[in-house]
């Protein structure tokens, strides 16, 4: 047409407007549209849902950004102890929603985005990309942290690596896992700052050599063959309805010389640009193994790549302020990961030695004072060992501070243990075995001032079982924080109308107080308050089945019992026990023989690494389980099996809300924790449990009656194990599990391929490393329970009622306190701020 190009631009907004500082729906419709042409270069006309979201997340992102320079202010002119939360993975999550509860300006953004024609804030948010920048519980529980540090108004930074690639994206086809790059930052991620000024220099390999210093003192020093440059982006973290904004610190690796310039001269132009392929791949993909130490080479090279820069920062920002590095303990609280991060011992000592000039006394001092370690898992395979001539390989200097660090360990063990040679090898960083390692566990032991477990029970464990001789040793070291989770984004944004009634009934303080939902429990038996709680489950119910419908086709009803187990495929978590009751379910149907009034849908999700085949095979498994039973009339309106495919943060958000039996079957032993229990529980769900990891605290907090437990304790286990436990004789006393284990065996569940499960079956009923067979009835039973209940509904509902009042212990805001309290020493700082720029510029 020939109508004439309007091209007046639109006003810039203010951001800082004295009266509602930019935080009403006018000022968030002028930024987006300043953010839509300005920054996107689109038109508002003809702006697509994504760039809504763009617009919307940086004009978001803006409103942050007085919090969080006014954070960083605070903190240089006041200086105070920060903690540095070290990590290699930090599950974050979709930002938008979290930022705009935060600031408390979602009805402003619903606002805004109205003027656009967009009716729900839910489509703007669906098509958010999320960082899987972790694997599972270790890498969401950093992110629950840094939240719950912020809301606190505690000084924080969470330092990790920016992975390119996140956690791999899961399809299934005929069945199986298929694994696909996550191409996370494709469509652009609003989130980031990137900070090139603070770049750090971080090296690898080459030698050591020793040279006079300007005293004539004998020292050593590195020189690297190799060197990588960390950038830093930036992630701001706000806190609830505070002006802390806190920040993720994520080191993204670049080359340091974009070409080789020799090589270039000499005409090898791909040899060139080889060392900057090489040095990017360092921050290109998370290692996707979740509790399995593969050893490689890359990883080690990540470690010490995002642990370096971290330190780096950390001292340098000392400098900055012209405080001197010897105070670096009264500055920052370094708190370990897991040992994914523990050459920090190693590194911290080499900084302070090396380009410092400190003494060794003093130096490890400085370290053990500022180091805490937490560890995550008892798993032997997760325990991470680095092969010695790999580890001096890449890291020659490191290793000679390890042995120096060893030497005046086993000395001091000597003395303690005199003529013991065996208590010395036992204890020794390295462990001389075999081809010889680098234990990485006694590394962060030997550095740290605290150790701490991740619940009661695997705290106990680490001292009993794991480090029995090292907590002899150091009895004041080692100590427990059971884990927990942050409320605002697993109960206020999953759940919004499960938050509205809470808000109802006990106020809006319940979201930073969640010990105030015990008041809850005088509405235990008031049936009209029940009858509102089961409709806001059911809410969550319709949603999830609706997405379900939508991802994998198959019809779910709302008003069945939603049982879920939504984690990573292990074989110590059991989904295997899980599906194994499946068809027991089936044949009892099948049979004519079920108790089954009470129909059901058993949900399952979570990704397999890629190496690992028997969790492979359980998806498989599940697959099989589900085809047969969805498609049998027989089953229809009392049998539904869903294997979810992609679960991650997001999916999350919907599942939990949506959960009425949540299915947490470890073999007792060996969850260090879990966290998705409590996401459960604060929603509403009745746990299935064994006692094993923060489900002996969820059962003695809810109460017995509340819970329903079956399976062997850890003693058990152990006793079963130690008397060479036999699944056979389970298997044997349990007809209706040799009727099971034959309709496999027959090919039932695969299409008549007898190959197929096999593997699976023989672990069964072989060695049954994670004692399935031997849970199984007290399993099967107590599901029984379960169903009898579900068909009183008043009762389900009061105990459901009762996992909600009773949950508050798990916020992640407890689990921060008693950081704070009895590890960091760190309290909190408030941040002011004026509406007046002048005074933050
Ligand atoms: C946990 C891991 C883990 N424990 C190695 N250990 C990894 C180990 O990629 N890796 O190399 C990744 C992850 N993750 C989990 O931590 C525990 O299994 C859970 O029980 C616990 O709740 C969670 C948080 O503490």
């Amino acid at each position: 047409s020939n109508e004439p190009f309007d091209l007046r631009l639109p006003t810039p907004g203010c951001y800082l407007d004295p009266e509602k500082a930019g935080m009403d729906s006018d000022a968030l419709f002028k930024g987006m549209t300043e953010h839509l042409f300005f920054t996107l270069g689109k038109l508002a006309t003809s702006a697509s849902p994504h760039d809504l979201y763009m617009a919307l997340s940086y004009a978001v992102k803006d409103r942050l950004m007085t919090r969080y320079l006014a954070s960083q202010e605070v903190i240089r002119k006041k200086p105070q102890k920060t903690v540095a939360y070290l990590s290699a993975e930090f599950l974050i999550g979709p930002q938008l929603s979290n930022n705009l509860l935060n600031l408390g300006i979602t009805k402003e953004a619903e606002d805004a985005l109205k003027r656009f024609g967009i009716e729900s804030l839910s489509t703007i948010l669906e098509v958010e990309e999320e960082p899987g920048l972790g694997n599972g519980g270790l890498g969401r529980l950093a992110a629950c942290y840094m939240e719950s540090l912020a809301s606190l108004q505690v000084p924080a930074v969470g330092y990790g690596i920016r992975y390119e690639f996140g956690i791999f994206n899961q399809l299934i086809r005929d069945g199986w896992q298929v694994e696909v790059t996550d191409k996370w930052l494709k469509g652009g991620w609003p989130w980031e700052l990137p900070q090139p000024d603070e770049s750090c220099f971080v090296g690898f390999g080459g030698r050591t050599e020793s040279y006079r210093d300007d005293k004539g003192k004998y020292r050593s020093r590195w020189v690297p063959s190799e060197h990588a440059i960390g950038v830093p982006h930036d992630v701001p973290v706000l806190g609830y309805r505070v002006n802390t904004c806190d920040r993720l610190r994520l080191w993204r690796a670049d080359a340091t010389e974009s070409f080789d310039f020799y090589a270039f001269n000499i005409g090898d132009y791909y040899g060139a640009v080889e060392e900057k392929v090489a040095s990017e791949t360092l921050s290109k993909v998370l290692y996707p193994n979740d509790g399995t130490d593969e050893g490689r080479r890359l990883r080690l090279k990540q470690q010490h790549f995002f642990v370096s820069c971290s330190l780096q920062d950390m001292l340098r920002s000392l400098e900055k302020r012209s405080i001197p590095v010897t105070e670096f303990a009264n500055h920052w609280t370094v708190q370990l990961n897991d040992t994914h991060p523990a050459i920090a011992v190693a590194e911290l000592m080499r900084l302070l030695i090396d380009q410092y000039q400190i003494g060794w006394d003093k130096a490890w001092n400085i370290t053990t004072s500022s180091v805490a370690y937490t560890n995550h898992t008892l798993l032997p395979e997760a325990l991470e060992k680095w092969d010695l001539s790999l580890f001096s390989d890449l890291l020659p200097r490191h290793l000679e501070i390890i042995y120096e660090i060893n030497w005046r360990f086993l000395q001091q063990l000597r003395l303690r243990y005199p003529g013991d040679d065996k208590i010395l090898q036992k204890l020794s960083i390295i462990d001389e075995e075999g081809s010889k390692s680098v234990r990485m566990a006694h590394l962060a032991t030997i550095g740290a001032h605290h150790i701490n477990g991740v619940a009661a029970l695997h705290s106990d464990l680490i001292k009993r079982q794991l480090l029995p001789e090292f907590a002899e040793l150091w009895p004041e070291k080692f100590t427990n924080v059971t884990n927990g989770v942050t409320p605002r984004r697993w109960v206020a944004l999953a759940n919004p109308s499960l938050s509205n009634l809470l808000e109802k009934e006990v106020g809006p303080d319940w979201i930073t107080n969640m010990e105030l939902l015990k008041k809850l429990e005088n509405k235990k038996d008031d049936a009209n308050f029940l009858q509102e709680f089961e409709e806001t489950k059911l809410r969550g119910k319709r949603k999830l089945a609706s997405f379900i419908h939508t991802k994998t086709g198959i019809l779910v009803d709302p008003s069945s019992l939603f049982d879920v187990q939504v984690k990573r495929i292990h074989q110590y978590k059991r989904q295997h026990l899980n599906a194994l009751q499946i068809i027991a379910q089936y044949l009892r149907i099948k049979n004519g023989t079920s108790n089954y009034k009470a129909p059901r849908t058993v949900i399952f999700g979570g990704k397999a690494a890629p190496g690992y085949f028997m969790a492979k095979l359980i998806i498989r498994f599940i697959n099989g389980i589900a085809d047969v039973v969805n498609s049998d009339p027989d089953m229809e309106g009392l049998l539904r099996v869903v294997f979810l495919p992609d679960y991650n943060v997001k999916l999350g958000e919907i599942v939990y809300p949506a959960t009425d039996l949540s299915e947490q079957i470890s073999t007792a032993g060996k969850e260090a924790s879990g966290t998705g229990n409590m996401k459960f529980a604060m929603n509403g769900a009745l746990t299935i449990g064994t006692l094993d990891g923060a489900n002996v605290e969820l059962r003695d907090l809810v109460k017995k009656e509340n819970f329903f437990l079956f399976g062997k304790t850890e003693s058990e286990i152990m006793h079963l194990k130690n008397n060479s436990y036999s699944p056979k004789t389970f298997i044997e006393k349990c007809p209706e599990l040799q009727e099971v284990i034959r309709l496999i065996e027959i090919g039932h569940f695969s299409n008549g391929d007898k190959e197929l499960f096999k593997p699976l079956l023989n672990s069964l009923t072989g060695n049954d490393p994670f004692f399935v067979m031997a849970d199984f009835e007290d399993y099967l039973n107590k599901q029984d329970e379960v169903s009898n209940f579900w068909n009183n509904k008043k009762a389900w509902n009061k105990m459901a009622l009762l996992n909600t009042a009773r949950s508050g212990y798990f916020s992640s805001d407890r689990s921060i306190r008693e950081y704070c309290e009895s590890i960091w020493k760190v309290s909190p700082m408030p941040v002011e701020i004026t509406c007046d720029i002048e005074e933050i510029t």
